[in-house]
């Protein structure tokens, strides 16, 4: 009895020897079949894109991208030759990093075999602004589409075709840059897809939401909406009222230095954007989260003193003054700046949480801002309760985040759905995660990928959806990729794909791919163990 246990411990390291001698050779061998056989090739595209598109058709074999494969571009008008020209130069330059090609870009309409066509030649007028067609051959890539901005949500589509390596940006050597054979039609369910970043509770610097833009551009989001005020910090540089920057911009919450765009830098986010299709929208909210207004000039308060400045994250305090000429004339001065630096269409007006505002001085104050937007040309946006204001019509777009908008269909208001228990990317996942708040419950990638705009609202006034994300507790980078990614995936799929294509367990599948892809752009994705089962990151 007694020599029992230890004859059984000798067989079982035994046995354990033998078990890591299989592992390791198994390894090594893979390790080989890796180096001559790249196992990265994407074998079928309707198993990876995201989102997914309309319909995808499986083709005969594969296209190889060479050194020398020319991508050839042409419109129906020479501008718009030039427009496609600077989609091809922005494929060229995603796909040189690892590839290390510098395709060449010709203006031409007759690409002989080998090459990558783009064109709105024959574009078909039904797929709108955003559609597209990409025909892959092992003989050409050829992508059609009736506006150029289609010819750019292809292009992103085109990445993920190729294996994953295509998007290190480092040399990949030994690999086969193969895009499998397909015919592609796709255009987009709803026309705003959106992200929003919360600059004003902690400031992030010009590079750091190029970055955020050039990321979520990859997965056809087309708005990019920027906070650009609230009690803690205001964001943007207004000429006539530079105190609104050097004293209202000058923290943030925690009470770090905090920060502001000047215009020239505003523009060239703007820019930047543009040249990804995405649209940049301003913000401003009043007549509550105003206190670094306030704070910036004395004129703006009943006692005709500044306000301190404010670090702290609770809402609900502050309000302008809503029966003062004043106010007006200084809203009036800020809308006007900043329309003539802003090409979109919308300004956002804010209008949530006014809790020391009146809800009769609240409607008129609303109403009243909505009108200085009109009288510059642009149409407001404004969060719920905007839409209860009597002065409130269907000229303005509602933003709705509570499940609250009996109002804005009445009245046959527009709305984009950013419905918080779902779309706030500053909830945490789950009780674990690092960052972010819960007041909304948590947000796991599922929760976050199984809804659609139209359990909230009636389709025909869905613009579109939103997902925003507020950083009280967001300070940098890394924790602004780990709310943002994987659910920005989703949410982009949402906003595209008609809600009758899609699947969860589907879905998650082809969002278990996208890992390796985020992690090659460096994205600190939340590397949920339900998606990514075994693999550490
Ligand atoms: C509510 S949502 C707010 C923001 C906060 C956010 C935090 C909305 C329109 N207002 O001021 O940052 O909650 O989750």
């Amino acid at each position: 009895m007694k020599n029992k246990p230890n004859i059984h411990w000798k067989s079982i390291s035994i046995s354990m020897v033998f078990l890591i001698l299989v592992m390791f050779s198994f390894a090594i061998s893979f390790k080989e079949i890796n180096k001559t056989n790249p196992t990265f090739a994407v074998e079928d595209g309707s198993n990876i894109i995201i989102p997914k598109p309309l319909s995808y058709k499986k083709g005969e074999g594969k296209f190889i991208l060479k050194k020398d494969t020319p991508i050839y571009v042409k419109g129906n008008t020479e501008e718009e030759t030039e427009e496609i020209n600077k989609i091809a130069e922005f494929l060229k330059g995603k796909l040189k990093p690892s590839t290390g090609f510098d395709l060449n870009i010709i203006k031409g309409d007759n690409p002989p075999p080998g090459s990558i066509y783009l064109t709105t030649i024959g574009g078909a007028k039904d797929k709108g602004s955003e559609g597209y067609t990409i025909i892959i051959t092992p003989e050409n890539i050829k992508i059609i589409a009736n506006k150029p901005e289609g010819l750019s949500r292809a292009v992103q589509t085109l990445r993920q075709l190729l294996p994953a390596d295509i998007e290190k940006n480092t040399l990949v050597t030994n690999i086969e840059w193969s895009v499998p054979a397909a015919t592609i039609d796709d255009k987009p369910e709803h026309a705003y897809r959106g992200l929003m970043i919360d600059v004003a509770r902690h400031f992030f610097t010009v590079d750091e939401i190029k970055r955020q833009i050039d990321l979520a551009a990859q997965y056809k989001i087309n708005r990019v909406h920027l906070h650009l005020s609230d009690d803690q910090g205001w964001r943007l540089e207004i000429k006539k009222w530079p105190d609104l920057t050097k004293i209202g911009g000058s923290t943030e919450v925690g009470g770090g230095p905090g920060g502001y765009y000047t215009q020239e830098e505003f523009k060239d986010i703007v820019k930047y954007a543009a040249e990804r299709y995405v649209e940049i929208v301003p913000e401003f909210d009043m007549p509550g989260h105003s206190n670094a207004a306030l704070a910036s000039y004395g004129f703006l308060n009943e006692d005709g003193k500044k306000k301190p400045l404010y670090t702290g994250t609770n809402v609900g305090f502050s309000s302008f003054m809503t029966h003062d000429e004043k106010t007006y004339g200084f809203i009036e001065d800020v809308i006007k700046e900043v329309s003539e630096i802003s090409p979109s269409k919308y300004i956002h007006i804010g209008g949530d949480e006014a809790d020391s505002t009146k809800k009769e001085d609240y409607d008129y104050f609303v109403g009243r801002v909505s009108k200085i937007v009109e009288k510059y040309g642009k149409t407001a946006i404004g969060w719920d309760p905007i839409d209860t204001s009597p002065q409130i019509n269907s000229s303005v777009i509602l933003q709705n985040w509570k499940d609250s908008n009996a109002a804005a269909r009445e009245k046959n208001m527009k709305m984009i759905i950013s419905i918080a228990k779902k779309a706030y990317l500053d909830m945490k996942y789950d009780e674990n995660t690092p960052y972010g708040l819960n007041w909304a419950g948590y947000i796991p990638v599922e929760t976050a990928y199984k809804w659609d705009p139209t359990d909230y609202a009636p389709k025909e006034l869905v613009l579109g959806i939103e997902a925003p994300l507020w950083t009280e507790t967001i300070e940098d980078t890394k924790a602004m990729d780990y709310m943002i990614y994987p659910r920005l995936l989703g949410y982009a799929e949402i906003g595209w794909t008609p809600k009758n294509a899609r699947e969860w367990i589907e879905y998650k599948s082809r969002l278990e791919k996208h890992g390796e892809r985020m992690k090659n752009q460096g994205i600190n994705y939340y590397n949920d163990s339900t998606i990514w089962r075994s693999k550490k990151k």
